[in-house]
């Protein structure tokens, strides 16, 4: 049937940042310029203006206009009104932005593994013993054998998180989460967290942080490789709580992608936590360094498209994990020979899981101070003119979004390449203090929390019209009414033009790439949550908090 769409007038059900741009798209075949009102809590037009005749927007198929009330910076609840159509209401506010990144980042806690998540931090409905910790049903994680050909020893890979709605644990995507909450304490700072390690010296961020880092260096063998994933042995149905998974576990050959992503992650380990725990960071740099010397030893240890019991995170080219590693492995001990294996920079394709090469120019950014003036002005103009490309993309499209595909299909996971574009920005801002990139990162945010063609905030919890049945074995409401909605601040992977799965097939063939989106439990391809993607969005928001 035809999708209830709500209000033609999109806006950030969220809101706007008094100091930051506040622009709205409107669903409209008319090709001359509305009047659109400002409405307050009482009904009265706070301020008044005229659309822009945007026209048709690629990605959606939607012919709209926009409007802009960037000058408007009073506080209060408004909504926007266009003719009799009104927008969802939303705040401009500076503090809009606090709660969201607290609940980002406690997405984190909530799907850990091998450890109790107690009510006293998350509340009773999403208490849970530990998972996977070698208390039957579960076979557990704690004396794990290999997949059959793989090895005949077994490992102690307790910990860590579980990557999405499955209980798998993968090395490339778990880093890439952990460096991304390493690099928004960076960027931002601490913020007080809801979790059993909280306060102390250690920021509770790094604390989060460190959960996975550990979970990471048991997956690393004595010779440096580390194994590529451990998941169940067959796939498992949902719901399914974690502590209640009676599949045998396996781990996963060793690659030469984990053991890169280890020796990245490890090396920003090292220069972040050294001044709150000596011992730890020396741990993480013995890593990476073995981690680095053990894949120059085998350079080409692809992990396979085989996705029995878990997902593949398949990956032949490795060139952008050696570029990467060896910039976080200059960044944290300065040496010059690394700098010579730095390949790769950021491109207009940004980075993934999969594609780690712009990583090195992010690196290098938070280590600028080790760079020459020349280095650091080339790395500044790189970096800018790469999100030049993005704020062009943002501009090009009805609905502001600065990822713009080249091949016009939207990713598995579009909402975190959004996100990491919005991120790109940010240290666009940072390394050349022009306010543009600043705004595109926050007219980044709109999009992802409901001004897009769905009227659709993909932040569980955040927004009027905000998705909450997202593919979680634990978090599945949808299928059993004792088990919880997902946690507030879970970012759905969102539209994507794959349709891999088959609650997408029979619902939404013939999508325009930005409606692929259904928010069900069963929809894994558009509406899974996944660690790389709130690590995304807590980066962003943590910017967006921390910018006003
Ligand atoms: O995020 C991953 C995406 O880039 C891939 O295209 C997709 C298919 O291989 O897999 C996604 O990752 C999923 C993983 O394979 C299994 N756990 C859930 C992940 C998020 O959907």
């Amino acid at each position: 049937g035809v999708r209830d769409l709500g209000s033609p007038v999109r806006v950030n059900q969220v809101g706007y940042l008094p100091g930051g741009p506040k622009r709205a798209t409107i669903v409209t075949p008319g090709t001359r310029p509305l009047t659109w009102r400002l409405l307050d809590a009482a009904g009265r037009a706070a301020a008044t203006g005229t659309t822009r005749v945007f026209g048709a927007d690629a990605m959606s198929g939607d012919h709209v206009h926009t409007a802009d009330f960037t000058r408007y910076r009073a506080r209060g609840t408004f909504r926007l009104a266009v003719g009799e159509d009104v927008s969802e209401p939303f705040e401009i506010s500076e503090s809009l932005y606090g709660r969201l990144r607290r609940d980002a980042l406690a997405y984190f806690y909530h799907n850990r593994s091998g450890i109790p998540i107690e009510a006293k931090h998350v509340g009773a409905a999403y208490a849970r013993p530990a998972g996977h910790a070698g208390v039957a049903p579960n076979q557990g994680d704690l004396d794990v054998p290999c997949a059959p050909g793989a090895c005949d020893y077994r490992m102690d890979v307790r910990g860590g998180w579980y990557d999405a709605g499955d209980h798998g644990k993968y090395v490339v995507n778990g880093a890439l989460a952990a460096w991304q909450l390493i690099d928004a304490y960076e960027q931002a700072g601490d913020v007080r967290l809801a979790i059993p390690e909280a306060g102390g010296t250690m920021p509770d961020i790094l604390d989060e942080a460190k959960w996975e880092l550990d979970f990471l260096l048991r997956m690393q063998r004595p010779d440096g490789m580390v194994h590529h994933k451990i998941h169940d042995a067959a796939w498992t149905g949902l719901p399914l709580r974690p502590e209640a998974d009676p599949q045998a576990r396996r781990l996963f050959p060793v690659s030469t992608a984990a053991t890169l992503n280890v020796a990245a992650a490890g090396a920003r380990c090292h220069r972040v936590y050294r001044r709150f725990d000596r011992a730890f960071s020396a741990r993480c740099l013995e890593a990476a360094k073995k981690a680095w010397a053990a894949a120059h030893r085998n350079p080409a240890l692809y992990a396979p498209a085989e996705s029995v019991g878990g997902g593949p995170y398949d990956d032949t080219k490795v060139s952008d994990e050696f570029s990467w590693a060896a910039a976080e492995l200059f960044a944290a001990t300065g040496r010059r020979s690394y700098l010579e294996e730095v390949t790769t920079g950021l491109t207009t394709a940004n980075f993934s899981w999969k594609e780690t090469g712009g990583l090195a120019d992010l690196a290098l950014a938070r280590a600028r101070g080790r760079l020459g003036p020349v280095s650091r002005l080339r790395l500044a103009a790189r970096v800018a003119e790469v999100a030049d490309a993005h704020l062009a993309d943002l501009r090009a499209q009805g609905y502001a979004n600065p990822f713009l595909p080249a091949d016009g299909m939207y990713v598995w996971g579009s909402s975190s390449a959004t996100a990491n574009t919005a991120l790109v920005l940010a240290y666009a801002h940072e390394l050349t203090r022009l306010p543009k990139y600043r705004e595109g990162a926050l007219e980044s945010l709109d999009y992802l929390l409901g001004r897009n063609a769905l009227n659709q905030s993909y932040v569980t919890g955040y927004g009027e019209r905000a998705g909450k049945n997202q593919h979680h074995r634990f978090w599945a409401h949808q299928l059993d009414p004792a088990l919880p909605y997902p946690a507030p601040g879970s970012l759905a992977g969102g539209p994507n033009s794959g349709l891999q799965d088959p609650v997408a097939q029979r619902n939404l063939r013939g999508c325009a790439p930005a409606k692929c989106y259904i928010d069900d439990i069963g929809s894994y391809a558009t509406n899974e949550v996944a660690v790389n993607w709130n690590s995304a969005l807590a980066w962003l928001t943590a910017y967006a908090d921390t910018t006003a």
